[in-house]
């Protein structure tokens, strides 16, 4: 059972001009496709090929740097392009749930872009920003090095991600060059709310077993 590079949801322009088509192309088709295929290499013929991805991450301190990284990498681009829509509303919805708990958790929405931006700006080098679910059902923000995820057993902080951000200069460098501040800000207007708040109340459906 191999791991498969799914499509995008959306054409590699659709995110235009909040990120290039050029980026959208070469971050799919080379790293993430690279992420997939690699992780295939390192589980084939071991006890990790027929794992489903988030028992290998529940198990990763005892895996392979391989199957680490690249297990990483080919799950969260999954989660970072399906939280993306060129059809993004700035906020969510006051209807959604996740508002009511961003409101609950973080006083205002504003509060929460500015802890998740920062979040994402400070992460040295490369690594990825995170809005997460814990198992009280309270929502936090944190980041990760490298391909790491708030799923692993090695996270500081573990719990559900229901919005990722890739910080790595891969995602944004041929636009945005080192203004890193500039594409979070971007990032903003392409967020998927409907995904979003889908993922969150899964999470709270007894998907999350921290
Ligand atoms: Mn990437």
């Amino acid at each position: 059972m191999a791991f498969k590079l799914a499509d995008l949801p959306y054409a590699y322009d659709a995110l235009t001009p909040y990120i290039d088509a050029r980026t959208m192309e070469i971050h799919h088709t080379k790293h993430h496709a690279a992420y997939t295929n690699n992780l295939n290499a390192a589980i084939d013929g071991t006890e990790w090929a027929d794992m489903s991805i988030l028992d290998i991450f529940k198990n990763v301190s005892k895996a392979s740097p391989a199957i680490r990284n690249n297990g990483g990498g080919f799950y969260n681009h999954n989660l970072f392009w399906e939280n993306m829509t060129p059809n993004a509303m700035t906020t969510p919805s006051e209807q959604m749930n996740i508002h009511k708990a961003i409101m609950r958790d973080f006083g205002s929405f504003e509060n929460f872009k500015k802890e998740f931006s920062a979040a994402a700006a400070t992460r040295f080098g490369s690594g990825w920003a995170w809005l997460c679910v814990d198992n009280s059902d309270k929502l936090f923000i944190t980041s990760t090095p490298n391909q790491d995820n708030p799923l692993m057993d090695i996270a500081e902080k573990k719990g559900t991600p229901v919005l990722a951000l890739d910080v790595w200069e891969h995602a944004y460098y041929l636009h945005y060059q080192n203004r890193r501040p500039d594409y979070i800000e971007a990032f903003f207007n392409v967020i998927n709310w409907h995904e979003v708040t889908k993922r969150y109340n899964d999470a709270n459906e007894g998907a999350s077993n921290f």
